[in-house]
């Protein structure tokens, strides 16, 4: 296996315990670990041209989501990734060189006026873009602050005219074993899959993203549109999305599929409610030597905490 060096902040394999450790004991008894090598095939055979959005960016900053740390550098957070469809490790860029990312289409359906099909480069175009500075904490405890580019959910909202019944939204990864060696490990639940009450996707936060540091978004974070909700642990910010349903029933997510017991629904983040493998109380930051103390709802309070009144008997906080 090959050994990357690491920068002295990187944590070592034995404090950064992955969200998918037991799954990788699991696959060495099912004997299918030997699967995990196709991820690192060369991803010649997917090379593609010129990304047709690069002339919509920078876009405009929206300077009311402001940082209390510096943003994190942009190699740091451009290569220590989660992305299971490539491989189990935080080391997928090469692997995720693979993910074809056009075209792209996005299907519309459920409870909706009209279910439809939009190509995403049609999308983002009918849409606004915009640029929004955003504390980022993933379950494993360490965190990074971006510059991420999007779409603001209300506004796809608002476009996919959902019915009064509709009560959630789910999203969904792409499908295919051939180009995501992940994905031909038939243990989880793919295709990855997420979602929001209607509530939570018409608040002001949650981004459609299509962007990163100025540019269109690379492979490893999920082109060329996936979810970021700032105010959750980093596993709802689902990746590469090529559907999104609106239902009246609450879905099932990917890590609610492979272990309830420890990933649910809500996901937001809480200092104070520790997940079965790590304390939730501070968070290492990205790049740097920093251990933060962890902020309730990731900092973002003020906006959502009025989202769960009344809502206090569920596990709001795993
Ligand atoms: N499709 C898909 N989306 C995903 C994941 C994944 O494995 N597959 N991992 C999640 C997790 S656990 C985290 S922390 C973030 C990481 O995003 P980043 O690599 O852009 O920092 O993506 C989330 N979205
Ligand atoms: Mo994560």
């Amino acid at each position: 296996m090959l050994i990357k060096n690491r920068p002295d902040w990187h944590m070592p394999e034995s404090q950064a315990t992955s969200e998918a450790v037991f799954l990788n004991r699991r696959a060495f008894m099912a004997g299918g670990a030997g699967l995990i090598a196709g991820a690192s095939l060369p991803g010649a055979a997917f090379a593609q041209g010129a990304d047709p959005t690069l002339d919509l960016y920078p876009a405009r900053n929206n300077a009311a989501y402001t940082l209390d740390r510096p943003v994190t550098n942009e190699a740091d957070a451009a290569s220590y990734n989660n992305f299971y469809e490539f491989g189990t490790s935080k080391d997928i860029v090469a692997s995720s060189k693979r993910l074809v990312s056009r075209p792209w289409t996005i299907a519309i359906d459920g409870m909706v006026e009209k279910p439809f099909e939009i190509g995403f480069d049609d999308l983002v175009r009918k849409l606004p873009l915009e640029e929004r500075l955003y504390r980022f904490r993933c379950v494993e405890a360490w965190s990074m602050a971006v510059p991420w580019t999007g779409i603001p959910l209300k506004a796809f909202v608002d476009f996919a005219k959902p019915l009064s019944g509709a009560k959630y939204i789910r999203f969904e990864t792409f499908m295919n074993p051939r180009m995501a060696p992940g994905q031909s490990q038939r243990w989880y639940p793919w295709p990855y899959t997420e979602g929001l009450t209607m509530a939570e996707a018409n608040n002001e936060l949650p981004l459609l993203v299509t962007g990163i540091y100025g540019k269109p978004i690379p492979s490893q974070h999920g082109a060329p549109i996936r979810l970021v909700t700032p105010w959750k642990y980093g596993f709802k910010s689902v990746k590469s999305i090529t559907k999104i349903s609106f239902v009246a029933e609450r879905p099932k997510t990917f890590w609610e599929g492979l272990q309830a017991s420890e990933y649910g629904f809500w996901a937001n983040v809480n200092p104070e409610v520790s997940h079965p493998r790590w304390s939730q109380a501070s968070e290492q930051v990205l790049g740097t030597r920093d251990r933060k103390p962890t902020l309730l709802y990731n900092g973002y309070a003020e906006q959502v905490a009025g989202l769960y009144k009344g809502l206090e008997g569920e596990k709001l906080f795993m």
